[in-house]
């Protein structure tokens, strides 16, 4: 398989000697298995931004809606399979001394391809929290049988999803800090950079020398902080990446 073209051998050497490696992975990651972008055209649902949609006031005004939202989104999501970028990233993980994965997905591609050392920045579209007593559960029915689901203690259910404006559990914010001042090599993949604290990874870690290779279909506000940006899919770079590691 032919080493992607504009990688130079000296990031190629650098990942290849990396003793600790991050992937920072976004909704681009999971584009080639169909699942929609959170930016993309695809993305809107009944004409919704997103973005206001995720947000713990949409849900306290209209939790019926954010959940028909969310159904959507899980009974498009639970037939997909992971695409060769998430096999890739499992591959590179057993290939590294010291490997995280930080996803900011939350349609567990990831984890269906074989990642094992991987945080959910954002959470996992198939966990539920009760709003009363905060405990979380694995709900996989598609679709729903009820919507908003109910707890069995009478309250409500909400995804159990980091939304605009809420903090990042501060253990899994903790550890991916962490491994991003103690990363030699991160991977950028499928992001468009924007949302915090994420799209501050990378600066961090380039400041702290580390060497970032980023991954997209196009430039991104990170483009010109990285080392090296490969444009072109996901699902295409990503094992010719891991394949020219020999
Ligand atoms: C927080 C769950 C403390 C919901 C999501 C500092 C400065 C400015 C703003 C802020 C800041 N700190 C906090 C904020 C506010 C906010 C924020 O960042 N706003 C942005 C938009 C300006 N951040 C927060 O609220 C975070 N909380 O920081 O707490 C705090 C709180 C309040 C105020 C201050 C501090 C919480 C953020 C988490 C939000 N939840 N998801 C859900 O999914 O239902 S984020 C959401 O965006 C998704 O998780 C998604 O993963 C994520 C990032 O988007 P991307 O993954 O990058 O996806 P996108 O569609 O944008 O881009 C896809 C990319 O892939 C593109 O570049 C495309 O070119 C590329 N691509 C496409 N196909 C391919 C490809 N690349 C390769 N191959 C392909 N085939």
């Amino acid at each position: 398989m032919p080493t992607p073209t504009g990688l130079s051998d000296e990031i190629i050497d650098a990942l290849r000697k990396a003793r600790s490696v991050v992937v920072l992975t976004g909704a681009g990651v999971s584009a080639e298995s169909g699942v929609p972008t959170f930016r993309g055209q695809e993305g809107l649902w009944r004409n919704y931004n997103p973005q206001e949609l995720a947000t713990p006031e949409a849900f306290n005004k209209d939790p019926t809606l954010v959940w028909e939202w969310y159904d959507w989104r899980r009974g498009l999501i639970a037939p997909l399979e992971p695409n060769p970028a998430h096999l890739a990233i499992a591959e590179l993980e057993k290939r590294s001394p010291s490997f995280l994965l930080i996803t900011q997905n939350i349609d567990g591609l990831h984890k269906k391809g074989g990642s094992k050392q991987m945080l959910e920045l954002h959470g996992n579209i198939w966990n539920v929290r009760c709003v009363a007593e905060g405990n979380v559960t694995e709900n996989h029915d598609v679709p729903l049988q009820n919507i908003p689901p109910m707890c069995s203690c009478g309250a409500m259910l909400r995804p159990h999803i980091v939304w605009f404006g809420e903090s990042l559990d501060p253990h899994i914010l903790h550890q991916s800090l962490q491994a991003i001042e103690a990363c030699d090599f991160l991977i950028v993949a499928g992001t468009s950079a924007v949302v915090q604290p994420s799209a501050s990874f990378p600066i961090m870690a380039r400041e702290r020398g580390a060497t970032v290779l980023e991954v997209n279909m196009e430039p991104t506000p990170i483009s010109s902080v990285v080392n090296s940006s490969l444009f072109g899919k996901a699902g295409e770079l990503l094992p010719q990446l891991v394949a020219s590691l020999g």
